[in-house]
Protein backbone atom coordinates (compact mmCIF):
# COMPACT_ATOMS: atom_id res chain seq x y z
CA UNK A 1 0.00 0.00 0.00
CA UNK A 2 1.31 3.46 -0.74
CA UNK A 3 2.57 5.46 2.15
CA UNK A 4 1.43 8.57 0.76
CA UNK A 5 -2.48 7.02 0.94
CA UNK A 6 -4.52 10.28 2.53
CA UNK A 7 -6.40 8.90 5.72
CA UNK A 8 -9.62 8.52 4.74
CA UNK A 9 -11.48 11.11 6.87
CA UNK A 10 -15.64 11.37 7.56
CA UNK A 11 -17.50 14.44 8.23
CA UNK A 12 -18.26 15.36 11.89
CA UNK A 13 -21.57 13.87 13.42
CA UNK A 14 -22.63 17.88 13.79
CA UNK A 15 -22.04 20.71 11.94
CA UNK A 16 -18.89 22.49 12.67
CA UNK A 17 -18.52 25.48 10.15
CA UNK A 18 -20.01 28.80 10.00
CA UNK A 19 -22.42 30.80 7.69
CA UNK A 20 -21.34 32.86 5.22
CA UNK A 21 -23.50 36.44 5.72
CA UNK A 22 -20.82 38.52 4.10
CA UNK A 23 -17.75 37.99 2.16
CA UNK A 24 -15.61 40.80 2.11
CA UNK A 25 -15.16 41.89 4.49
CA UNK A 26 -15.82 38.49 5.66
CA UNK A 27 -18.91 37.98 8.11
CA UNK A 28 -20.07 34.80 10.08
CA UNK A 29 -22.77 33.83 11.27
CA UNK A 30 -22.72 30.61 14.39
CA UNK A 31 -24.80 27.88 13.47
CA UNK A 32 -27.31 28.47 16.44
CA UNK A 33 -29.15 25.36 16.07
CA UNK A 34 -25.88 23.51 17.33
CA UNK A 35 -25.44 25.64 20.21
CA UNK A 36 -24.33 22.24 22.57
CA UNK A 37 -22.05 23.92 24.96
CA UNK A 38 -21.58 26.58 27.57
CA UNK A 39 -18.41 27.82 25.67
CA UNK A 40 -18.72 28.18 21.84
CA UNK A 41 -15.81 26.80 20.36
CA UNK A 42 -13.39 29.93 18.59
CA UNK A 43 -14.15 28.18 15.05
CA UNK A 44 -17.80 28.67 15.18
CA UNK A 45 -17.33 31.76 17.70
CA UNK A 46 -19.57 34.91 14.94
CA UNK A 47 -17.68 37.42 12.98
CA UNK A 48 -18.33 40.78 12.50
CA UNK A 49 -16.07 43.15 10.83
CA UNK A 50 -16.92 46.41 9.18
CA UNK A 51 -13.73 46.31 7.38
CA UNK A 52 -10.69 44.21 5.78
CA UNK A 53 -8.70 42.38 8.67
CA UNK A 54 -5.37 44.40 9.16
CA UNK A 55 -2.73 42.57 8.91
CA UNK A 56 -0.59 42.95 12.37
CA UNK A 57 2.36 41.02 13.82
CA UNK A 58 2.95 41.25 16.89
CA UNK A 59 6.85 41.93 17.46
CA UNK A 60 6.52 45.12 15.63
CA UNK A 61 2.58 46.13 17.37
CA UNK A 62 2.37 48.69 19.72
CA UNK A 63 -0.83 50.01 22.41
CA UNK A 64 -0.58 53.60 22.76
CA UNK A 65 -2.33 55.03 26.03
CA UNK A 66 -2.75 58.69 24.67
CA UNK A 67 -4.89 61.88 26.00
CA UNK A 68 -5.89 62.89 29.03
CA UNK A 69 -3.04 60.69 31.00
CA UNK A 70 0.00 61.65 33.19
CA UNK A 71 1.94 59.83 31.14
CA UNK A 72 1.58 58.23 27.27
CA UNK A 73 2.17 54.36 27.58
CA UNK A 74 3.05 52.43 24.11
CA UNK A 75 3.14 48.53 25.43
CA UNK A 76 4.54 45.75 23.30
CA UNK A 77 2.88 42.40 23.17
CA UNK A 78 5.48 40.66 25.03
CA UNK A 79 5.40 43.25 27.49
CA UNK A 80 1.18 42.60 27.82
CA UNK A 81 1.96 39.05 28.15
CA UNK A 82 4.05 39.60 31.40
CA UNK A 83 1.18 41.62 32.78
CA UNK A 84 -1.03 39.96 35.20
CA UNK A 85 -4.01 38.41 33.77
CA UNK A 86 -7.70 37.55 34.28
CA UNK A 87 -9.59 34.70 32.75
CA UNK A 88 -13.90 35.12 33.15
CA UNK A 89 -16.33 33.97 30.70
CA UNK A 90 -18.77 36.37 29.04
CA UNK A 91 -21.03 35.79 25.93
CA UNK A 92 -20.64 38.68 22.65
CA UNK A 93 -23.69 39.75 21.10
CA UNK A 94 -23.88 41.73 17.98
CA UNK A 95 -26.48 44.80 17.97
CA UNK A 96 -27.73 43.55 14.72
CA UNK A 97 -28.22 39.86 15.96
CA UNK A 98 -32.14 38.77 14.84
CA UNK A 99 -32.18 41.34 11.78
CA UNK A 100 -33.51 38.71 9.48
CA UNK A 101 -36.92 38.48 11.74
CA UNK A 102 -38.22 41.70 11.23
CA UNK A 103 -40.23 43.15 9.03
CA UNK A 104 -40.04 45.39 7.28
CA UNK A 105 -36.75 44.32 6.04
CA UNK A 106 -34.11 46.86 7.22
CA UNK A 107 -30.53 47.69 5.54
CA UNK A 108 -27.63 45.35 7.61
CA UNK A 109 -26.64 42.08 7.71
CA UNK A 110 -29.42 39.57 7.87
CA UNK A 111 -28.00 38.05 11.26
CA UNK A 112 -30.37 34.57 12.23
CA UNK A 113 -30.03 33.77 15.54
CA UNK A 114 -26.09 33.26 15.46
CA UNK A 115 -23.85 36.77 15.81
CA UNK A 116 -23.81 35.79 19.60
CA UNK A 117 -21.13 33.61 21.50
CA UNK A 118 -19.80 32.83 24.80
CA UNK A 119 -15.99 32.70 25.08
CA UNK A 120 -13.46 32.11 27.99
CA UNK A 121 -11.76 35.55 27.59
CA UNK A 122 -7.86 35.82 29.02
CA UNK A 123 -6.48 39.14 28.95
CA UNK A 124 -4.91 42.31 31.27
CA UNK A 125 -7.92 44.08 33.42
CA UNK A 126 -8.25 47.39 31.25
CA UNK A 127 -7.53 49.42 34.35
CA UNK A 128 -4.35 47.97 35.03
CA UNK A 129 -3.41 49.65 32.02
CA UNK A 130 -4.71 53.10 32.63
CA UNK A 131 -3.19 53.20 35.85
CA UNK A 132 -0.10 52.58 34.12
CA UNK A 133 -0.34 55.41 32.48
CA UNK A 134 -2.58 57.32 35.23
CA UNK A 135 -5.57 59.03 34.17
CA UNK A 136 -5.88 62.61 34.82
CA UNK A 137 -9.13 63.84 36.58
CA UNK A 138 -10.94 65.90 33.82
CA UNK A 139 -11.34 62.52 31.69
CA UNK A 140 -14.71 60.76 31.36
CA UNK A 141 -14.40 57.94 28.22
CA UNK A 142 -11.69 56.11 27.09
CA UNK A 143 -11.36 55.45 23.48
CA UNK A 144 -10.95 51.89 21.85
CA UNK A 145 -9.41 52.82 18.33
CA UNK A 146 -8.51 49.70 16.48
CA UNK A 147 -6.37 49.40 13.53
CA UNK A 148 -8.97 48.19 11.00
CA UNK A 149 -9.97 51.08 8.45
CA UNK A 150 -11.80 52.03 5.11
CA UNK A 151 -14.02 54.52 3.55
CA UNK A 152 -17.53 54.77 4.78
CA UNK A 153 -19.95 55.67 1.23
CA UNK A 154 -22.82 56.55 3.12
CA UNK A 155 -23.24 60.39 3.40
CA UNK A 156 -22.35 62.61 5.64
CA UNK A 157 -18.92 60.06 4.98
CA UNK A 158 -16.22 60.60 7.55
CA UNK A 159 -14.03 59.47 4.72
CA UNK A 160 -11.11 56.81 5.56
CA UNK A 161 -11.36 56.09 9.38
CA UNK A 162 -10.07 53.30 11.73
CA UNK A 163 -13.53 51.12 13.07
CA UNK A 164 -13.57 52.79 17.20
CA UNK A 165 -15.92 52.86 20.18
CA UNK A 166 -15.19 53.88 23.61
CA UNK A 167 -17.01 53.03 26.76
CA UNK A 168 -17.34 55.61 30.14
CA UNK A 169 -14.66 55.21 32.58
CA UNK A 170 -16.94 54.11 35.30
CA UNK A 171 -17.16 50.89 33.20
CA UNK A 172 -13.71 51.04 32.08
CA UNK A 173 -12.59 50.39 36.09
CA UNK A 174 -14.79 47.80 36.70
CA UNK A 175 -12.50 44.22 36.77
CA UNK A 176 -14.24 42.52 33.99
CA UNK A 177 -13.41 44.84 31.37
CA UNK A 178 -10.33 43.23 29.73
CA UNK A 179 -7.40 43.46 26.95
CA UNK A 180 -8.11 40.26 25.22
CA UNK A 181 -5.35 37.93 24.00
CA UNK A 182 -6.40 34.70 24.75
CA UNK A 183 -9.58 33.52 23.49
CA UNK A 184 -10.55 29.91 25.01
CA UNK A 185 -7.04 29.02 25.86
CA UNK A 186 -5.78 29.91 22.17
CA UNK A 187 -4.49 33.39 20.99
CA UNK A 188 -6.46 35.13 19.23
CA UNK A 189 -7.21 34.33 15.57
CA UNK A 190 -6.79 37.76 13.25
CA UNK A 191 -10.38 37.71 12.83
CA UNK A 192 -11.20 37.59 16.24
CA UNK A 193 -8.68 41.06 16.96
CA UNK A 194 -4.88 39.57 17.07
CA UNK A 195 -3.08 40.58 18.85
CA UNK A 196 -4.99 42.56 21.62
CA UNK A 197 -8.93 43.42 21.64
CA UNK A 198 -11.11 44.82 24.04
CA UNK A 199 -13.66 42.78 25.60
CA UNK A 200 -16.97 44.95 27.53
CA UNK A 201 -18.73 42.40 29.34
CA UNK A 202 -22.83 43.33 29.20
CA UNK A 203 -22.37 45.69 26.53
CA UNK A 204 -23.20 44.49 22.36
CA UNK A 205 -20.46 43.32 20.43
CA UNK A 206 -20.01 46.86 18.58
CA UNK A 207 -17.63 47.73 21.83
CA UNK A 208 -15.15 44.65 22.30
CA UNK A 209 -12.59 46.32 19.96
CA UNK A 210 -10.46 44.24 18.20
CA UNK A 211 -7.00 44.98 16.72
CA UNK A 212 -6.54 47.45 19.34
CA UNK A 213 -3.79 50.44 18.59
CA UNK A 214 -4.63 53.18 21.00
CA UNK A 215 -6.44 53.72 24.01
CA UNK A 216 -7.26 57.66 24.17
CA UNK A 217 -8.98 59.11 27.46
CA UNK A 218 -11.06 62.24 26.61
CA UNK A 219 -13.20 64.79 28.76
CA UNK A 220 -16.32 64.61 26.99
CA UNK A 221 -18.08 61.57 25.50
CA UNK A 222 -16.64 60.64 22.00
CA UNK A 223 -19.51 60.95 19.38
CA UNK A 224 -17.08 58.85 16.17
CA UNK A 225 -18.79 57.30 13.25
CA UNK A 226 -19.88 54.09 15.04
CA UNK A 227 -21.55 56.13 17.95
CA UNK A 228 -22.99 58.50 16.51
CA UNK A 229 -23.98 57.93 12.71
CA UNK A 230 -24.06 54.34 13.28
CA UNK A 231 -25.11 51.81 16.57
CA UNK A 232 -27.81 54.95 17.70
CA UNK A 233 -31.35 54.77 17.76
CA UNK A 234 -33.64 57.61 19.19
CA UNK A 235 -34.53 58.51 22.47
CA UNK A 236 -38.36 59.42 22.63
CA UNK A 237 -39.54 61.63 25.44
CA UNK A 238 -43.03 63.02 25.47
CA UNK A 239 -43.60 60.88 21.67
CA UNK A 240 -40.90 62.59 20.59
CA UNK A 241 -37.66 61.43 19.18
CA UNK A 242 -35.33 63.57 21.67
CA UNK A 243 -31.58 62.61 20.69
CA UNK A 244 -29.73 59.63 18.80
CA UNK A 245 -28.12 58.01 21.68
CA UNK A 246 -25.36 55.08 21.65
CA UNK A 247 -26.60 51.39 21.80
CA UNK A 248 -24.91 50.05 24.97
CA UNK A 249 -25.55 47.69 27.33
CA UNK A 250 -27.09 44.31 26.30
CA UNK A 251 -30.77 43.71 26.92
CA UNK A 252 -32.42 40.81 28.52
CA UNK A 253 -33.12 37.88 25.95
CA UNK A 254 -33.93 34.12 25.13
CA UNK A 255 -33.49 32.34 21.58
CA UNK A 256 -34.40 28.26 20.93
CA UNK A 257 -31.75 26.82 19.36
CA UNK A 258 -33.36 23.84 19.00
CA UNK A 259 -35.78 23.15 17.48
CA UNK A 260 -34.13 25.25 14.66
CA UNK A 261 -36.74 27.51 12.38
CA UNK A 262 -39.22 24.94 10.65
CA UNK A 263 -37.38 22.18 11.75
CA UNK A 264 -39.43 18.94 11.31
CA UNK A 265 -40.47 17.03 14.69
CA UNK A 266 -42.40 14.19 15.49
CA UNK A 267 -45.47 14.32 16.83
CA UNK A 268 -47.18 12.89 19.90
CA UNK A 269 -43.31 12.34 21.62
CA UNK A 270 -41.51 14.30 24.18
CA UNK A 271 -39.24 16.50 22.23
CA UNK A 272 -36.40 18.35 24.51
CA UNK A 273 -35.99 21.67 23.31
CA UNK A 274 -32.84 24.09 24.47
CA UNK A 275 -31.42 27.15 24.11
CA UNK A 276 -29.80 29.90 25.96
CA UNK A 277 -30.42 33.27 27.42
CA UNK A 278 -28.81 36.14 28.90
CA UNK A 279 -29.09 40.27 30.42
CA UNK A 280 -25.82 41.81 29.57
CA UNK A 281 -24.87 43.38 33.08
CA UNK A 282 -27.95 41.52 35.06
CA UNK A 283 -28.40 37.98 34.98
CA UNK A 284 -31.24 35.87 33.84
CA UNK A 285 -33.78 34.92 36.98
CA UNK A 286 -36.18 32.84 34.59
CA UNK A 287 -36.93 31.28 31.23
CA UNK A 288 -40.74 30.69 29.81
CA UNK A 289 -41.19 29.19 26.90
CA UNK A 290 -44.70 28.59 24.90
CA UNK A 291 -45.47 26.22 22.62
CA UNK A 292 -48.72 27.34 22.06
CA UNK A 293 -47.91 30.54 20.30
CA UNK A 294 -48.08 32.65 23.47
CA UNK A 295 -51.24 31.20 24.96
CA UNK A 296 -49.68 29.48 27.64
CA UNK A 297 -46.34 29.39 29.42
CA UNK A 298 -44.27 27.14 31.72
CA UNK A 299 -41.14 27.46 32.81
CA UNK A 300 -37.97 26.46 31.23
CA UNK A 301 -35.06 24.26 33.56
CA UNK A 302 -32.09 26.80 34.03
CA UNK A 303 -28.80 24.90 33.53
CA UNK A 304 -25.41 25.10 35.35
CA UNK A 305 -24.78 28.21 37.17
CA UNK A 306 -25.24 31.71 36.60
CA UNK A 307 -22.10 33.19 35.38
CA UNK A 308 -21.81 37.18 35.21
CA UNK A 309 -21.96 38.64 32.20
CA UNK A 310 -22.33 35.00 30.33
CA UNK A 311 -25.46 33.29 28.88
CA UNK A 312 -27.39 30.87 30.96
CA UNK A 313 -28.10 27.91 28.98
CA UNK A 314 -31.99 26.21 29.24
CA UNK A 315 -34.03 23.17 28.99
CA UNK A 316 -37.74 22.19 28.23
CA UNK A 317 -39.26 19.16 27.65
CA UNK A 318 -42.25 19.63 25.16
CA UNK A 319 -44.51 16.91 24.53
CA UNK A 320 -45.20 17.39 20.92
CA UNK A 321 -49.07 17.70 19.15
CA UNK A 322 -50.70 14.42 18.27
CA UNK A 323 -52.14 15.87 15.07
CA UNK A 324 -49.43 17.10 12.70
CA UNK A 325 -49.06 20.87 11.46
CA UNK A 326 -47.46 24.08 12.02
CA UNK A 327 -46.66 24.52 15.39
CA UNK A 328 -45.48 28.18 17.21
CA UNK A 329 -42.44 28.06 19.68
CA UNK A 330 -41.18 30.67 21.99
CA UNK A 331 -39.24 31.85 25.18
CA UNK A 332 -39.22 34.74 26.83
CA UNK A 333 -36.42 35.42 29.61
CA UNK A 334 -36.73 37.32 33.00
CA UNK A 335 -33.75 39.00 34.81
CA UNK A 336 -32.54 40.01 37.77
CA UNK A 337 -33.31 43.90 37.51
CA UNK A 338 -37.17 43.49 36.88
CA UNK A 339 -36.43 43.13 32.51
CA UNK A 340 -38.76 41.30 30.76
CA UNK A 341 -38.29 40.98 27.28
CA UNK A 342 -40.50 42.36 25.08
CA UNK A 343 -43.12 40.55 22.79
CA UNK A 344 -42.86 43.18 19.95
CA UNK A 345 -40.31 44.96 18.75
CA UNK A 346 -39.60 48.45 19.45
CA UNK A 347 -39.83 50.50 16.38
CA UNK A 348 -37.60 53.21 18.36
CA UNK A 349 -34.47 50.81 17.78
CA UNK A 350 -33.94 51.21 14.05
CA UNK A 351 -32.11 48.37 12.95
CA UNK A 352 -30.26 47.44 16.23
CA UNK A 353 -31.44 45.69 19.71
CA UNK A 354 -33.64 43.66 18.24
CA UNK A 355 -34.44 41.68 21.53
CA UNK A 356 -38.16 40.94 21.52
CA UNK A 357 -39.50 37.27 21.45
CA UNK A 358 -39.21 35.94 18.18
CA UNK A 359 -41.72 33.08 17.09
CA UNK A 360 -39.91 30.18 15.81
CA UNK A 361 -42.32 27.83 13.47
CA UNK A 362 -41.79 24.14 13.14
CA UNK A 363 -43.42 21.38 11.57
CA UNK A 364 -45.06 18.65 13.53
CA UNK A 365 -45.03 15.89 11.35
CA UNK A 366 -46.72 12.15 11.74
CA UNK A 367 -44.22 10.49 9.48
CA UNK A 368 -41.31 11.27 11.98
CA UNK A 369 -40.00 8.71 15.35
CA UNK A 370 -38.27 10.22 18.15
CA UNK A 371 -36.73 14.20 18.49
CA UNK A 372 -35.04 16.52 20.18
CA UNK A 373 -32.05 17.59 20.46
CA UNK A 374 -28.91 15.21 22.58
CA UNK A 375 -28.11 16.31 25.67
CA UNK A 376 -25.05 18.40 26.22
CA UNK A 377 -22.37 19.39 28.49
CA UNK A 378 -22.52 22.67 30.41
N1 LIG B 1 -11.63 46.95 15.16
C1 LIG B 1 -12.88 46.45 15.09
N2 LIG B 1 -13.44 45.97 16.20
C2 LIG B 1 -14.68 45.46 16.18
C3 LIG B 1 -15.44 45.45 14.98
C4 LIG B 1 -14.82 45.96 13.81
O1 LIG B 1 -15.40 45.95 12.72
N3 LIG B 1 -13.54 46.45 13.91
N4 LIG B 1 -16.73 44.98 15.02
C5 LIG B 1 -17.41 45.03 16.32
C6 LIG B 1 -18.68 44.35 16.34
S1 LIG B 1 -19.97 45.19 15.63
C7 LIG B 1 -18.86 43.16 16.98
S2 LIG B 1 -20.40 42.46 17.13
C8 LIG B 1 -17.72 42.42 17.58
C9 LIG B 1 -17.64 41.01 17.05
O2 LIG B 1 -16.53 40.32 17.55
P1 LIG B 1 -16.08 38.97 16.85
O3 LIG B 1 -15.88 39.23 15.39
O4 LIG B 1 -14.87 38.50 17.55
O5 LIG B 1 -17.25 38.01 17.07
O6 LIG B 1 -16.49 43.06 17.31
C10 LIG B 1 -16.53 44.46 17.42
N5 LIG B 1 -15.19 44.98 17.32
MO1 LIG C 1 -21.87 44.04 16.09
Amino acid sequence: MSTAAAKESTAPQTFTGLILRDKEPENLEFAFATLRSFITPNEQFFVRSHFPVPKLDAPSWRLGVEGLVDRPVELTYDELLKMKTRTLAATIECAGNNRIFLSPKLEGLQWELGAVGTAEWTGVPLAAVLERAGVQPGAVEVIFEGADSGRLAKPPSPGNIHYAHSIPLTKAFTSDVLLVHTMNGEPLTPAHGFPLRAVVPGWYGMASVKWLKRLVLVDRPFRGYFKSADYTYWEQRQGLPTQLLPVTENEVKAQIARPAPREIVAADSIYRMHGAAWAGEAHVTEVLVSTDGGATWEKANLLGDAVPHAWRLWEFHWRTPATPGRGTLLARAMDSRGRVQPMQRDPHRGSYVISHVVPIEVEVSGRLGGGGAEPFAI
